[in-house]
């Protein structure tokens, strides 16, 4: 089964990923969470954001009961790595089949959810499919979002047979989920046993910085009359870094757009944006602002204008304390560890009692073609996942 989705969205060369929600790659991953659903006699349904889902309502069931739900996403950052997401929908599925095999009868359904757009590569909010699910963003502002061509979520929606006006919160959806259990790769170093629990999320968002110059001729333009945006955007990548060290935060620049990105023109413009994130709420507020002022000051040396827009942000998500400690239970005592990345869980935390279980990465590498688990501690993980379904579906 993981070979099966293996080769879909994957760059040859760099053997990263690309998975924006809705383009061709990630409607092939959708394709492929159907087939593995319908082979299993799941019931499928697509959410009014574009969610996914995958129900096992054993015989006989009170369909009515709360079910459990586990899963994560199939969508990807640009040049991801293949467990980031993949792993937990993968591994819901084969948890499942783990219990048929051992003829566990839940009484309450099992699903297995695909959000959309955890990563928020194409439209810019992280986890948009289960902040739309739960309440958590605006459903006219995320009509309005656009990706790299300038598209809206609302065009591209619709084209994929979402009604954009009918996204948003679904409370009859929510009222059938008792609580989610995501299964992820861990994303850092922490981990160094196969398989441990979340306790927390930390504050993390992003933002948009907008730099606008003059464009100019790159020969013929005296230094003393050049307003060059990319001056004030470099004084802005070097402040997050050492804000970043001030603050006990994590800072990082990793998209840039420049305009018109031509090598003999001076840019008229540039976009920049920042992800930050720490343990401590008011810190990484901290960090935004130090870097907003330098932002600020290069700008104003070089006559250049720059505009800060948050796009999002999630404050500190702790896990719900009794139904961590039950998971952690279940599986006879695992680590238990904070992570610095946002998922799916954290978003629905609102809403719902939610858990992770972690699976050990050895390198600590994610967002990144390397990104990797041993099959031994991924096969850990469905064990693991299997024995918490079995203790939350059953009695
Ligand atoms: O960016 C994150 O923290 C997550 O991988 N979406
Ligand atoms: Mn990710
Ligand atoms: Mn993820």
């Amino acid at each position: 089964m993981w070979a099966s989705l293996l080769p879909v969205g994957r760059d040859p060369e760099s053997g990263g990923y690309r998975r924006f929600v809705w383009t061709a790659p990630e409607l092939e991953c959708r394709a492929w969470f159907l087939d593995e659903a319908r082979r299993r006699d799941l019931e499928v349904e697509r959410d009014r954001n574009g969610n996914l889902f995958a129900w096992w309502y054993p015989e006989g069931i009170d369909p009515s009961v709360k079910g459990v739900l586990t899963g994560s996403h199939l969508d990807s950052v640009p040049g991801g790595g293949a467990f980031d997401g993949p792993l937990g929908v993968v591994s819901a599925f084969a948890a499942i089949d783990l219990l048929r095999e051992r003829r566990v009868r839940p009484d309450r359904p099992i699903g297995i959810g695909a959000f959309a757009e955890e990563e928020g590569a194409r439209f810019g909010v992280a986890c948009l499919g289960s902040r739309l699910l739960s309440g958590a963003i605006d459903p006219g502002r995320a009509r309005g979002l656009t990706d790299g061509d300038g598209r809206s979520f609302a065009e591209v929606a619709a084209e994929n047979g979402i009604d954009p006006d009918t996204i948003g919160p679904d409370e009859e959806l929510l009222g059938r989920i008792g609580c989610y259990v995501e299964l992820h790769v861990e994303q850092g170093r922490a981990l160094t046993d196969p398989v441990g629990v979340a306790s927390s999320i930390v504050p993390h968002g992003r933002w948009r910085f907008d730099f606008a110059g003059e464009g100019n001729h790159a020969g013929t333009t005296r230094l003393a009359d050049r307003r060059d945006p990319m001056l004030a955007f470099a004084r802005m990548v070097l402040a997050a870094r050492e804000a970043a060290e001030r603050n006990e935060t994590v800072a990082t620049v990793g998209k840039v757009h420049v305009t018109p990105g031509g090598v003999n023109a001076i840019p008229s413009s540039v976009a920049a944006w920042l992800d930050s994130r720490g343990p401590v709420d008011d810190a990484v507020r901290r960090t935004v602002a130090e870097i907003h002022e330098a932002a600020r000051a290069g700008a104003g040396a070089h006559g250049v204008t720059v505009d800060l827009a948050e796009e999002s942000y999630t404050e500190v998500v702790d896990f719900n304390l009794d139904l961590r400690d039950r998971v952690v239970k279940a599986l006879g005592g695992v680590p238990v560890l904070p992570t610095g990345a946002g998922h799916d869980a954290g978003i629905l935390a609102s809403r719902m009692p939610t858990a992770m279980v972690f699976v050990r990465n050895p390198t600590g590498v994610s967002h990144a073609p390397s990104e990797f688990a041993e099959e031994d501690d991924c096969l850990a993980g469905v064990e693991a996942l299997a024995t918490v379904l079995n203790d939350l579906a059953c009695g």
